[in-house]
This record gives C-alpha cells, sequence and structure tokens, in this order.
C-alpha cells in the first residue's frame, strides 16, 4: 500500500511539473497588446483598428493577440500620447488636432492646402512624417499615420454664405478651429467623442468635420444641412510604447512595419468610400439638405484662408522648424499622391 501510495504520489509530482513547464507553442510564445481608442466603435478610428488587429493576428499566425478598446474605456482622446509613453495602454490611437502645439509639424497637414480626400491625406501624411521625422513622437512608436476627408460643415441651420455663418456656435479642433474662425462663426473645441451630446444639449448648432459621422455618429438626425467646403483633413497616428515596441520579436516588428504603408491605403480607401455611403444615407434616410456653394462664393471663402498657412509658417519658424519648407513638402506631396488617385 506504502508503496503504492509512493507511486501515485510521484505520478501526480511529475504529471504537475510536467503540466506547468508544458506550455502549447502558441500560448508559449503568445503575446497580449491593449489598444485604446476614443470614439465609439462604428466610427472609422476604430474601424481601421479592427482592420489592423486582424492582420496583426492573421500575419503573426496568433502569435500577437490585439485587445481592442474603442470609446475611451481604456484612454480618452487627449490622453492617448502620454497614456501609451507611460504604458496605460500599448498602443493608442491619436488625433493630433486635439492637441495642436503639440504636434506642430504633422498638423500641417490641416492648412488649407487643398488636399482631396483622405486617401491622398493619408499618404502624403505618412510621407511627411518619413521626410520630417518630428520630435513629438520620439517616445513612441509611429505604427501608422492616415486623415479624415476633407471638412464640411454640418449644422442645424442652413448655411450658405459667410454672414450665415457668423457667430454660429460650431465644434472644431486644430487646423479646422483656425478655419471657422476666419469664417466668422463662434469656433468651440473639443474631442469628436464630446460632439453626440453637445449636439443633442444644444451646447453646439453644428460641427465641421468629414461627412462619414452624419452616419456614423447619426448626426443626420440632429443637422438639417450639410454645407459643402470640402476644406482641411484631420490627421490620426497610431502610436505605440516605446519599450512594448523594443521588446517585440523581429518577426512581429517586421509584421507591423509592413502594414504602416498599407494601412494609410487601406484607411484612405474605406474613408473616401464611407463618406459617399453616407452622404447617400443622410439624403434617403433623413432628406438632409447639401448645400453646394457656386464657384465665385466657394472662391470667395477660401481667399479669406491664405493669411492661415502664412501665419503658421512663422509660428513653426519662430519654434526653430522651417515651415515654408514644410508646406512646400506638402503641396508636392499632394501633387504626387493626388495624381495616383
Ligand atoms: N474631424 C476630426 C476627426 C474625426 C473625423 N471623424 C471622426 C470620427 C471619430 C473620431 C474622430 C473623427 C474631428 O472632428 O474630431
Amino acid at each position: 500500500m506504502k508503496r503504492f501510495q509512493k507511486f501515485a504520489t510521484t505520478a501526480i509530482m511529475t504529471a504537475f511539473l510536467a503540466g506547468f513547464l508544458y506550455q502549447s507553442p502558441v500560448e508559449a510564445k503568445s503575446i497580449s497588446l491593449n489598444y485604446a481608442n476614443f470614439p465609439p466603435a462604428p466610427t472609422f478610428p476604430c474601424v481601421q483598428m479592427e482592420d489592423w488587429k486582424a492582420k496583426v493576428e492573421t500575419q503573426t499566425q496568433g502569435k500577437v493577440r490585439i485587445n481592442t478598446f474603442p470609446g475611451g474605456t481604456l484612454l480618452g482622446a487627449r490622453d492617448m500620447m502620454d497614456g501609451v509613453i507611460s504604458g496605460q495602454a500599448d498602443i493608442g490611437c491619436l488625433c493630433m488636432a486635439y492637441q495642436p502645439g503639440r504636434f506642430l509639424v504633422t498638423n500641417a497637414v490641416s492648412l488649407p492646402l487643398g488636399i482631396p480626400d483622405s486617401k491622398t491625406g493619408s499618404l502624403v501624411l505618412t510621407d511627411l512624417f518619413k521626410k520630417e521625422n518630428p520630435k513629438a513622437f520620439n517616445k513612441v512608436k509611429v505604427l501608422a499615420l492616415f486623415t479624415t476627408a476633407p471638412a464640411n460643415i454640418m449644422s442645424r441651420k442652413r448655411v450658405a454664405t459667410l454672414p450665415d455663418l457668423k457667430g454660429m456656435d460650431l465644434r472644431a479642433s486644430g487646423g479646422a478651429a483656425e478655419i471657422l474662425k476666419t469664417w466668422g462663426a463662434n469656433q468651440i473645441g473639443m474631442p469628436m467623442s464630446a460632439t453626440p451630446e453637445a449636439l443633442q444639449k444644444g451646447v453646439i448648432q453644428g460641427l465641421f468635420s468629414s461627412l462619414e459621422v452624419m452616419k456614423d455618429l447619426k448626426f443626420a438626425e440632429e443637422c438639417a444641412y450639410v454645407t459643402l467646403t470640402n476644406t482641411v483633413v484631420y490627421p490620426f497616428a497610431v502610436i505605440m510604447n516605446l519599450d512594448r515596441w523594443n521588446a517585440l520579436p523581429e518577426d512581429v516588428k517586421t509584421v507591423m512595419e509592413g502594414l504602416s504603408r498599407e494601412q494609410a491605403l487601406w484607411t484612405g480607401n474605406y474613408m473616401d468610400d464611407h463618406v459617399k455611403e453616407a452622404v447617400t444615407w443622410s439624403k434617403e434616410t433623413h432628406k438632409v439638405e447639401f448645400v453646394a456653394l457656386d464657384s465665385a462664393t466657394s472662391q470667395a471663402w477660401n481667399q479669406t484662408l491664405s493669411p492661415i498657412t502664412d501665419k503658421w509658417i512663422k509660428k513653426a519658424s519662430a519654434k526653430g522648424f522651417d515651415g515654408k519648407n514644410i508646406v512646400d513638402t506638402i503641396k508636392t506631396l499632394i501633387q504626387k499622391h493626388g495624381k495616383d488617385s
């Protein structure tokens, strides 16, 4: 009996140890990363996040698992950069317009320079970043960059002239905010995630942004009018904590780096198609009126904007950047990528 007990104890111990030491190959190598996003799940930054996640998980054959946190559940819009630097999240989605002073160089794509769509904007931003390698991103790894489609006015009241805009409480951030101020609106800054409530409560009468939110955030229910200005884009970055990046195996880094340009293109195309879909949906479902400015009016509106770029060049130069060169680079890149479309 004693002998049997000894045998059983040894067998159990061996099984326990084997279980302890053995992990399936996938488990042994599995890397888990938390990805924070600030707006709700149906919006384009979260759609991009899910696409990136699926591609990373497939291309690393399950070696990496990405846990996604939409809707500000892990980090809010303005906490994104510092939250990723400090490791509260491993990866985060950053809208640079919410901190225009901090991301001066990359926010230059928000100047009124005529970026025609999200695909062009995303490729321009990706190439600008590669060329300038801005210091503002020294403490993170940048995994992907993209922009929205150009901004238009979504409002409760019809806007067809500059006097219509005078004093209207409209929400915009960064470069787009400068434009609204120039046109005489009462610009109010807040992240997109705070906008649905502000609109419902009447704190704002509309917003200036890309039009996919008419559908994704149901702004078509509140804004009966859209004035087509097709003015500026908002730049975004997917950023990763530097220690977590440095600790990744080389093959995983290669997969993520390989997705950088692909994501600029994918997101650009997704956004441009989705804007068209949102416009059709808004007209059909909510009878939204789309106000097109005639060419003389649109020229007059655009003419008011040229001092914005000059002012930005002066500001950037005062901070030690070659502002004129950055603007010229963006113009050249718009020509280059605008032709690819
Ligand atoms: N236009 C910026 C960025 C933006 C456009 N669409 C979305 C959707 C969700 C979050 C941000 C954005 C803005 O208005 O904030």
